[in-house]
This record gives structure tokens, C-alpha cells and sequence, in this order.
């Protein structure tokens, strides 16, 4: 791992659908380098139908910029959607009704940071690429990460829409403790891109699951679980209940998979496979992976119909229907 700048003066500062093909030209800086090697065309895939993500990623790409880049600005997309209530700013709260954010991020060398249930800034992908870039550390939690933010220069937000605030008012009405992922929420954001270069990266953004415990982390800001990225082999991500990813350690799984020579499908289908064989008889919740080879190949696998993810390419977006283990 690169050598990375140590905290200065840490503790100063107090405080859907398939939609028409958006062609994109493909001009000289997206072309793969010469390299001798088959040449590799940028690509970014995301979880769900977030078409202005993957849009917003192709940009980056387009221009020649890095996967890195690419997947930070296009995840924040939707950190910055109101209308995205899983997400960022305007994401449902915990059962206290504090919005409480996880976000981890991982680049082609292995270099990866982490947020974790982090309150009152507005994009947390951000920070943890700061994590990842300016401390030596991996991952910030709590009150920790919200100081760190403050020292990078990032403003205190107020997350809790009236929207949110008036859903979750309505549930503590009637509800009991029993948050299910994709009927009270879903649309957590993960995103993979291989750049000009070849070279992969990927992030993770979410509310987590709506009301939840104060203090309840997903998988989503946790490398290997949430997301796992190795340049050599591939990168996958997650959405879903993010107690079965974390058991089955499931992104880094399904890309140790594609390292034995699965395709990205394959070793999706056998990542939800393995929660579902540690769930015989509990299947009332939801899982989807997404996978991509250094090939640019791609795949994605559910455990419930209703899963999309969406790719961008020089051929445009598509908005794929996701196979699922139990059918409809
Ligand atoms: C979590 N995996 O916190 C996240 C939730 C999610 O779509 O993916 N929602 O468990």
C-alpha cells in the first residue's frame, strides 16, 4: 500500500426502467493504451437503475480521467439526490431519527478508506477517500469520522429531510423493531468502473437499512463485504440485507471466484447461493451482488426478482434485469 500523509493537528477543529440509450462518443482518450495486451474499453457499472450515476461516471472516463475518480463522482450522484432516500443526504434515519451514513471506496492498488455511520455531512464517499488518501488508517466511525470531516474542510448538513423526518414519525407509529431490507428501503449505491488504463475501482454509499439501531453498520462501508476491488482479478459490490454480506465476506467471495475463472455471473449467482445455503429456511429478504472482470465483463444476481444494475459504456447504458434464485 502507498505511503500515505499522516493527520496534521487531528483534533483542532471542533466540532428504474429501461430507459433510451444515451450514446456517448468514444474519442481518443478513451481508446486502451497500447500495451501489447487486448485492449480493455471503459466501463461503469452500478447497483440499481441509477442512470445518472453511471452517466455521470462515463464523463469522467470519457475524458481519459481515472476509475477512481469515475466512481467517487458517480456515486455521488445520488448522495446528493433528496429523492434517494437510502443514500446520503435524505436518507431515512435511525429509529432515534438520526441519519447515520457508511461509505467505503478502493482503488487499483489495494488503497481503500471507510466510513462508518457518520452523521451530518452531506457525502460521505468523500470522506472516505480522504481516509483512504490522508491518514494511514482504513476506516473512521461515529463522531471520529464527522471530526475528520470537519478538519478536510467539509460542511455540517442537516440530513433529515422533512420528508424523512415525517416517514419516520409515520413508522414509529405502528412499527416494531423489524427493518426489512427492500420493503421499508432499498437503493443502496455501489459502483465498479475500469478506466482507459485498465485499471478498476469501486465504491459504496448508503443510509444503511431505514430505522435501524443507533450504531447499526451494513455491509456497505466494509472492504470485502460491501466491496472489494483487486486490479488483477476484478471488483464486485453489494445491496441488500448487509448482516448476510458481512457473513459470507461476500464481494471479496465473489472475486476470489472470478480469480478460480468464474465469470462475473457465475460467481455472483455462487455468492447469493452461499447466503441462501446459510438461509434454508429464512428467505424473506434481499441480496444483489454486481461483478466485473479485468475482461470488462459483467454480471449480477439476486435473491428476489426485481433487481437491476445498470452498465455505461461507449455503446451507451443499458439497465440489465438481474437473474434471481427464486423467481417470481
Ligand atoms: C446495509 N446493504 O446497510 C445496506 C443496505 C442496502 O439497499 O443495500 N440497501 O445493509
Amino acid at each position: 500500500m502507498k505511503r500515505r500523509k499522516f493527520l496534521r493537528n487531528s483534533s483542532t477543529v471542533a466540532a428504474g426502467m429501461l430507459s433510451a440509450p444515451i450514446l456517448a462518443s468514444c474519442n481518443e482518450t478513451t481508446a486502451a493504451k497500447d500495451t501489447g495486451k487486448t485492449p480493455i474499453l471503459p466501463i461503469a457499472i452500478c447497483t440499481w437503475d441509477f442512470g445518472n450515476a453511471t452517466a455521470k461516471a462515463w464523463k469522467v472516463l470519457e475524458k481519459g480521467g481515472s476509475s477512481l475518480d469515475a466512481v467517487h463522482q458517480g456515486v455521488m450522484v445520488e448522495e446528493n439526490d433528496l429523492n434517494n432516500s437510502t443514500v446520503g443526504n435524505g436518507g431515512r434515519p435511525d429509529r432515534d431519527g438520526n441519519v447515520t451514513l457508511d461509505a467505503c471506496i478502493m482503488d487499483k492498488d489495494g488503497n481503500c478508506g471507510a466510513v462508518l455511520a457518520m452523521q451530518n455531512i452531506a457525502n460521505p464517499i468523500s470522506v472516505a477517500r480522504k481516509v483512504m488518501e490522508e491518514t494511514p488508517h482504513v476506516m473512521l466511525a461515529g463522531k471520529g469520522a464527522e471530526q475528520f470531516a470537519y478538519e478536510q474542510g467539509f460542511e455540517k448538513t442537516d440530513l433529515l429531510t422533512e420528508e424523512s423526518k415525517q416517514a419516520w414519525l409515520e413508522w414509529k407509529k405502528t412499527s416494531q423493531y423489524k427493518p426489512i431490507i427492500n420493503i421499508e428501503n432499498h437503493d443502496t449505491i455501489g459502483m465498479l468502473a475500469i478506466d482507459a488504463d485498465g485499471d478498476i475501482a469501486g465504491a459504496c454509499t448508503t443510509s444503511g437499512m431505514a430505522y435501524k439501531m443507533a450504531g447499526r453498520v451494513g455491509d456497505s462501508p466494509i472492504i470485502g463485504a460491501g466491496l472489494f476491488v483487486d486490479n488483477e482479478v476484478g471488483g464486485a459490490t453489494a445491496t441488500g440485507v448487509g448482516e448476510e454480506v458481512v457473513r459470507t465476506v461476500g464481494s471479496f467471495l465473489i472475486v476470489e471466484l472470478m480469480r478460480q475463472g468464474k465469470s462475473p455471473q457465475e460467481a455472483c449467482e455462487e455468492g447469493v447461493k452461499r447466503i441462501i445455503a446459510k438461509n434454508k429456511d429464512k428467505q424473506d429478504f434481499q441480496i444483489g451482488f454486481i461483478a466485473i472482470n479485468k475482461k470488462g465483463e459483467t454480471g449480477g444476481y439476486c435473491i428476489h426478482p426485481g433487481f437491476t444494475y445498470r452498465t455505461f459504456t461507449k455503446e451507451g447504458h443499458i439497465n440489465n434485469p438481474s437473474d434471481s434464485y427464486l423467481k417470481s
